[in-house]
């Protein structure tokens, strides 16, 4: 066929290595960037298809997130700027992995089980983030769409949740907002100022936040958007790429699984500090105390605040609103024990992997979500939305109903519903803490975290271990979960669990109980239950003590 010559062509440009196997991942493909031109083609040709069969536009994003610089990978965003749908992700694996002359058979047997119309118009943003290999890896991505006819737009430069934002403007022909750079910074600091306005006696000194931009492509978006924000908040910004290197000893997941600040920042006692992940589609608050300890805020400490900030307005708008809040296995228990017994509101479980926890929100008015490691945004349901816009717009309104509405609308703008987004919850959680009044600490003391280690084992196979109960418990190998049960007997407030990951070749172990010692025992015990037990390789785990 005719319209297939052009694939046949440039996959020859950009042609698979024999052999080569890789999975979608947690969040799509990511490996070394060495060995992407033929993914990033073919998902120029799987988004052109996706845009095709949905008659919307289709997002790529190329970014490793908070892999190092070397690694690259690549997401497809669906057109109301969610995670693709999961049997697209089979498609995105059977294409990846077609050996180069079954590329087109691969293609077609895609087009078929869709019934695709070919004559179908497509349209495919595509985004990418600073690491050197974008610029050449993103080009596939545009020459796969090309090659189908497709049409694209390349957004450049842009953080993951920034080209989500953009395809969803783009498919709502505008009513979520204006598909521009310029156009997401007007909404989201339009309302991050009118939240503000609500802030009384607001110092200079509570204004400011340190920012550490992980080198990443968070730090350069944070400076063309400064100017949006009216000096409503003073930025300093470390890690700004000018130096340093990509999530290098920086950045959300350095600082959430380190347990530290980044280097390269200057930390004052009591100062707010935050961190992003190399795409910006994370972020973590931390704090130094007067005694030099360091205090890690992750994303079950964000959603505490949002849901507590987003409980209290519903009651002071007189509004009956669901609201829930949704995290994974990795919580930590105090945070689930907090929302659940203190403040009330219900709470689900579910695997890790944003588009879980994002389907997982969707089924209530409002849905709170956030993975610990600080990935996490709030989901307002149409019904909801409608709801607090006619109470804005009341006019016989009391006071009190009449502010409480207002918040509620200036949050629904500041906040990027179509996934995680760093600046956007940077912005909405710098404007709670100014109208609460509330200092780091402050918040810092909603509830204490139990003191818990995440590690990672070398297995020969991770596909050996799974899980089971939002993957909280081993249904295999024999005999594992046995195992962790009875270590964990053995320490008090304590929780275990064990999961293969989905974005490295390991498995994950996290542990939590009543003291760090305990915390780091237990995983470390539990390591070596996985190493024994699951096809461990490499030396034995060592104690971290
Ligand atoms: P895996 O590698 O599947 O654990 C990690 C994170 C996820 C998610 C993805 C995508 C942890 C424990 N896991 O997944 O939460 O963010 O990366 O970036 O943090
Ligand atoms: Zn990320």
């Amino acid at each position: 066929m005719a319209e297939f010559q052009e694939v046949s062509k440039q996959s020859g440009v950009h042609p698979k290595p024999a052999g080569l196997v890789l999975q979608y991942g947690t969040a799509g493909f990511r490996t070394n960037a060495e060995q992407l031109g033929h993914i990033m083609f073919r998902m120029g040709l799987l988004a052109t298809l996706r845009s095709k069969t949905t008659k919307a536009t289709i997002g790529v994003m190329v970014t490793a997130s908070h892999n190092p610089e070397e690694d690259n990978g690549v997401k497809l965003v669906d057109p109301m700027g969610e995670m693709v749908t999961p049997t697209w992700e089979v498609y995105a694996t059977q294409l990846a992995n077609a050996e180069q002359e079954d590329l087109l058979a691969a293609l077609k047997d895609i087009i078929e089980k869709e019934s695709i119309n070919m004559s179908q118009e497509a349209n495919v943003f595509v985004g990418k983030d600073t690491r050197s290999s974008s610029a050449r890896l993103s080009q596939a991505v545009l020459d796969g769409v090309s090659a189908l006819g497709g049409q694209s737009k390349d957004y450049g430069l842009v953080t993951t949740p920034q080209l989500h934002y953009m395809v969803c403007c783009q498919n709502t022909q505008g009513k979520y907002g204006e598909a521009t750079a310029e156009g997401y910074y007007k909404k989201l600091c339009q309302a991050f100022i009118q939240l503000s306005k609500n802030a009384s006696n607001c110092t200079d000194d509570q204004k400011h936040l340190s920012v550490d931009g992980a080198n990443g492509i968070g730090a350069l978006k944070v400076r063309e958007m400064e100017s949006h924000l009216k000096k409503e908040l003073h930025i300093t910004l470390f890690n700004d790429g000018s130096e340093g290197k990509l999530n290098h000893q920086c950045g959300a997941d350095f600082v959430k699984v380190q347990q530290k600040p980044p280097a390269g920042m200057k930390i004052n006692p009591g100062e707010r500090c935050c961190s992003y992940d190399g795409d910006a589609d994370r972020i973590v608050y931390y704090y130094s105390d007067s005694e030099g300890i360091f205090h890690l805020l992750d994303g079950d400490k964000v959603a505490t605040l949002i849901s507590t900030f987003l409980k209290e307005l519903l009651t002071q708008a007189g509004l009956d609103l669901k609201i829930a809040v949704v995290q994974t296995a990795y919580a930590n228990g105090s945070s689930t024990n907090y929302l659940e017994n203190t403040m009330k509101v219900i709470v689900r479980c579910t695997k890790t992997g944003v588009k879980h926890l994002h389907h997982a929100a969707q089924e209530f008015d409002i849905g709170v979500y956030f993975e610990a490691n600080g990935h996490g945004t709030v989901l307002f349901s149409k019904a909801a939305e409608e709801k607090v816009q006619q109470l804005a717009e009341n006019s016989s309104l009391i006071d009190e109903k009449k502010r409480a509405a207002l918040l509620l609308q200036n949050t629904i703008n500041v906040i990027n519903q179509t996934v995680g987004d760093a600046i956007s919850d940077m912005l909405l959680i710098e404007a709670i803490l100014a109208i609460k009044g509330m200092t780091i600490q402050q918040w810092d003391a909603i509830y204490t975290d139990l003191p818990n280690r995440q590690l990672k084992v070398k297995v020969s196979d991770r596909r050996v271990i799974d899980t089971t109960d939002a993957e909280r418990r081993a249904v295999s190998p024999a005999g594992l979960q046995e195992a962790i049960d009875s270590l964990v007997k053995k320490y008090r407030q304590a929780r275990s669990f064990v999961r293969p990951s989905g974005t490295e070749d390991v498995v994950r172990v996290y542990a939590e109980a009543e003291t760090q010692d305990s915390a780091d025992d237990l995983a470390h015990e539990v390591s070596l239950a996985v190493y024994h037990l699951a096809g461990g390789v490499g030396s034995e785990p060592k104690p971290l003590h």
